[in-house]
């Protein structure tokens, strides 16, 4: 039987390492450890009489434990590992492990990725410094924001106040993760009403702005839905990649090779498995798969904003995707969850300036209604990227001012 367990090992340049907290049930950590490596590679929970010499040699090896911690390392030779294969990688680091018996709670925290591997991935065809181009914003955030409420409007509800908030300053339009093709608003209707609003915008305005179409669905309908964008001269999709999976992401990225299209990943169900420090997926790990799965630009949180994530874990995030990594393309991240204009500063001075923010209720809920939700927005940029207070700077502008009358 594999050792699963060797203290004295020198992980190899090819070995993908994974970090994980552990906390054992009725068991010592290091016993704990041993069935984690086992579980995750070669092995089940007993010795089997099918085990080769061979075989031992390929199993991961756990060469470091911190018991005060709780936290191992673990290596995974890369023949366990089909190239580029995202699900059968994460069957392994992240599968049945999660659900022994013999652990109380566990979390992968970290996977180190071996440059062997990462060439086997081609990223993002459309990365973030292309969305810089797309757009012509250079140094600012770009400004974003999702249709509310979520769901109900029809398209050519959307495509009118797509056309009125666009022209008051807004960059970057999105569906809400949980609108697909309802009977009310049907997908391809929408896309076109918002694509002729786009072009409208170019041929008046000379703006490249951005609307991301939420295709989500079955991976045959997902196809369907990115084909009539790309075939509308859309130049953006958006996919929930958790309800949708790493396949569906995985296909649909393949399939738009060579369209130039954006792949905004919504990440809506993350936090079932995100959120609880003790056990689990880290959202670090699903940021690392959805950039080699090609994604253009991805949630990531907002550390002040509705949703829970603290800012050290944002803000590692939002480094690792703007990191150079091996030739693959950086990400945009999204900065989204109840923000509003009196937010912005601390977005700005927390995660940089190289992302999109993203404002729905901060937008749609502005007191003197959706254009001067968007003005307000603009204004409240103006005054980060000119570091000036945004109380003074909101003196002498009535719709700032409005807004942090609303919500600050
Ligand atoms: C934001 C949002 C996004 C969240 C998801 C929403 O709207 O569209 O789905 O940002 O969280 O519906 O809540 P608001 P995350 O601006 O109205 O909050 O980006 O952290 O994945
Ligand atoms: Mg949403």
């Amino acid at each position: 039987m594999p050792s699963y367990v060797d203290l004295y090992y020198t992980p190899t340049e090819e070995d993908l390492i994974c970090e994980f907290y552990v906390e054992p049930e009725k068991i010592s950590i290091k016993e704990c450890s041993k069935h984690i490596a086992a579980e995750s590679s070669t092995g089940t929970w007993t010795e089997v009489k099918t085990m080769k010499k061979r075989i031992e040699k390929i199993s991961a090896k756990v060469f470091s434990i911190d018991k005060k911690k709780r936290i191992i390392k673990v290596a995974y030779p890369l023949e366990l590992f089909e190239q580029a294969n995202i699900p059968q990688i994460l069957s392994s680091i992240a599968g049945n492990i999660f659900g022994m018996k013999i652990v109380r709670n566990l979390r992968l925290l970290d996977v180190s990725i071996p440059k062997k591997m990462l060439r086997g991935f081609k990223g993002p065809e459309v990365g973030l410094e292309d969305i810089r181009k797309i757009t012509k914003i250079k140094e600012r955030p770009i400004i974003g924001t999702i249709f509310k409420p979520k769901v109900g409007l029809t398209p050519k509800e959307m495509a009118d106040l797509a056309y009125k908030i666009y022209s008051a300053g807004v960059d970057y339009t999105k569906d809400d993760e949980n609108l697909g093709s309802m009977r009310f608003n049907k997908f391809e209707e929408r896309v076109i009403k918002m694509l002729d609003v786009i072009d409208r915008i170019r041929r008046e305005q000379g703006r490249n702005v951005i609307y991301a179409a939420n295709i989500t669905a079955p991976a045959e309908t997902m196809l369907k839905r990115a084909e009539f964008v790309k075939k509308h001269g859309g130049k953006c999709i958006m996919i929930d990649i958790i309800t949708s999976g790493w396949s569906s992401l995985q296909y649909i990225v393949e399939c738009m090779i060579g369209s130039k299209m954006i792949i905004h990943a919504h990440r809506a169900g993350h936090a079932s498995f995100t959120r609880n420090t003790k056990h689990g997926i880290s959202m670090l790990v699903v940021a690392k798969f959805a950039r080699l799965a090609g994604v253009s630009a991805l949630h990531t949180g907002t550390v002040v904003g509705k949703m829970e994530a603290s800012e050290q874990e944002v803000v590692k995030i939002n480094n690792f995707l703007r990191s150079n990594i091996n030739g693959i393309k950086k990400v945009m991240p999204i900065a989204s969850g109840g923000l509003h204009p009196g937010l912005v500063p601390n977005v700005i001075k927390i995660l940089g300036k190289d992302l999109i923010i993203n404002f729905g209720g901060g937008l749609w809920g502005h007191p003197m209604g959706a254009e001067a939700g968007a003005i307000a927005i603009k204004q409240a940029i103006e005054a980060a990227m000119k570091g000036i207070p945004i109380k003074e700077y909101a003196k002498e502008k009535k719709e700032l001012r409005e807004a942090l009358k609303r919500w600050m």
